[in-house]
């Protein structure tokens, strides 16, 4: 009998929004529910790519803004057959990050523009909903520091969220806003 192709869902939003926690939550809910689902979060740092992402994010090394941007798109296409493969078993994705904070954290940087972002992930999975955390920068700033990595000022953050705000206007997406306030 042939299963159900099972959802890609994805959770987006700036830092120390909870997509973590919601993605956790998320899962176990499905899950409980009898739908099998897992959970996925770009980056993958356990990859080559994904090392050598991870190494950047830390500071460790540098390395040139468009090639990084790339590196993150590589790491995203290098998972694609394994995510295929799962929702084709009616295996429900929950994933942490997807294509759009690649476009949002490389367009908030000086002389890149979202079309030339957006080129290297054309054509992978589209999500069946993506999932927006929306904190304004003030709650943020309750939650306490951003950490310690790479992109992690409240400057950069704040350009970040413009973008996320220019990709929600995208029709063909399906979006979906949650406002979250400390009260
Ligand atoms: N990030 C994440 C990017 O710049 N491009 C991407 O394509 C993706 C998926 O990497 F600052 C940034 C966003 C964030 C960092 O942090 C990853 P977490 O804490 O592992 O989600």
């Amino acid at each position: 009998m042939a299963c159900k192709r099972g959802a890609l869902i994805v959770l987006e939003g700036v830092d120390k929004a909870g997509k973590t926690t919601q993605c956790k939550k998320l899962v176990q809910a499905l899950q409980q529910s009898g739908r099998p689902a897992e959970m996925m979060r770009f980056p993958d740092r356990t990859t080559t790519i994904g090392q050598l992402i991870s190494a950047y994010l830390e500071k460790k090394s540098d390395l040139e803004d468009h090639t990084v941007h790339l590196l993150f798109s590589a790491n995203r296409w290098e998972l694609v057959p394994q995510m295929r493969k799962k929702l084709e078993q009616g295996i429900t994705l929950v994933v942490d990050r997807y294509a759009f904070s690649g476009v949002a954290f490389t367009s908030a940087k000086q002389g890149f523009c979202l079309d030339w972002c957006m080129k290297p992930d054309v054509g992978l999975p589209k999500p069946d909903l993506v999932i927006f955390l929306q904190l304004s920068p003030a709650e943020a700033t309750l939650r306490g520091q951003f950490g310690e990595e790479r992109y992690g000022t409240s400057v950069f953050q704040r350009a970040v969220q413009q973008r996320f705000e220019q990709l929600m206007k995208e029709p063909s997406v399906n979006w979906q806003v949650i406002r979250l306030s400390e009260h």
